[in-house]
């Protein structure tokens, strides 16, 4: 299977018909990357100085905006540069949306809104834990919010303004990784779940299945011969370009690049086009139990 999926359009919210977007969410489902070289995200006039990275606060990895209560959160940045950012960030969420409804309308009804992020400083060279790492390959889990089965479709565009490419690497399919670390992962302890709720660890119930996701993550990440001898790919992402990517089932990691956005949504497995196809699915047969 190719990595990449090149579609030539050129705005958010392209018509397309239907065999086109069956086409196009099976090879997302599958697990290609969806390039859309010529899909860039314009900076207003007035949104050009946010581009720099002063404006994160130094701590958190991303400026975070949500987009249902348009709060932002870890930037520097106060009063109108903070409203600036936000909207910025507002206007980057209702593309994506636009976007992901057009390629694929099958979505429209599962889709859920996650969070979108503005990633200003270089991800080459960003210390940080093993676990937070982004440069090391992985799938996406996230330790404080389960998505209990849910699919996370995250949208990137590169807005960087000189023309660097964000530079990632992929690994190779969920199929082959699974099986080769899910022996090392004990089940979940019982009572965990309820427990990492009430201590306010997680928001909501981390699930089995949020339990095995998790385990995957952090044991690709801590496993230093995986990271060095894995098939990886390099993927170029241009300045000017779009992405959507299943980070949940593509290996993945970004060895560098300055000033990206992304917007996340969660999707029901029942909403998938082919739900077999989900880690949700694959999991659970390769673990014959139920994990939801
Ligand atoms: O910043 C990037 O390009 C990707 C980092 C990453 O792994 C993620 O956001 O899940
Ligand atoms: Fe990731």
């Amino acid at each position: 299977m190719e990595i990449l999926k090149t579609l030539e359009f050129a705005t958010w919210n392209p018509s397309i018909q239907n065999d086109e977007a069956a086409d196009y969410t099976h090879a997302l489902e599958s697990g290609q990357l969806a390039l859309l070289p010529h899909l860039s995200f314009e900076l207003q006039e007035d949104e050009r100085h946010l581009l720099s990275p002063a404006w994160s606060d130094g701590k958190a990895k991303n400026i975070s905006y949500d987009p249902q209560t348009k709060v932002v959160k870890h930037t520097s940045a106060t009063g109108a540069d903070q409203q600036a950012i936000g909207r910025m960030m507002g206007r980057y969420a209702d593309c994506a949306h636009q976007l992901v409804e057009s390629l694929f309308p099958a979505y429209t009804k599962g889709l859920r809104w996650g969070r979108t992020s503005y990633r200003p400083v270089e991800a080459d060279g960003r210390s940080s834990s093993v676990r937070k790492d982004d440069r090391l390959l992985h799938v996406d889990s996230f330790a404080a919010s389960p998505v209990q089965g849910q699919r996370i479709l995250r949208i990137f565009s590169n807005i960087n303004p000189h023309g660097k490419p964000r530079e990632w690497s992929i690994g190779e399919p969920f199929d082959n990784l699974a099986p080769r670390f899910l022996p090392k992962i004990a089940k979940p302890l019982p009572g965990s779940s309820w427990l990492l709720k009430t201590l306010g660890i997680t928001k909501g119930e981390r699930t089995a299945y949020d339990h095995y996701m998790l385990q995957l993550h952090d044991l690709e990440k801590l496993d230093s011969q995986f990271q060095k001898t894995s098939p990886q790919t390099a993927v170029s992402l241009p300045s000017g370009s779009t992405w959507i990517v299943y980070t949940d089932l593509v290996p993945h990691a970004v060895k560098s690049g300055q000033y990206c956005l992304e917007q996340t949504f969660y999707l029901p497995v029942e909403s998938m086009q082919e739900p077999k196809l989900s880690p949700l699915n694959k999991l659970e047969s390769l673990l014959a139990t139920k994990l939801t």
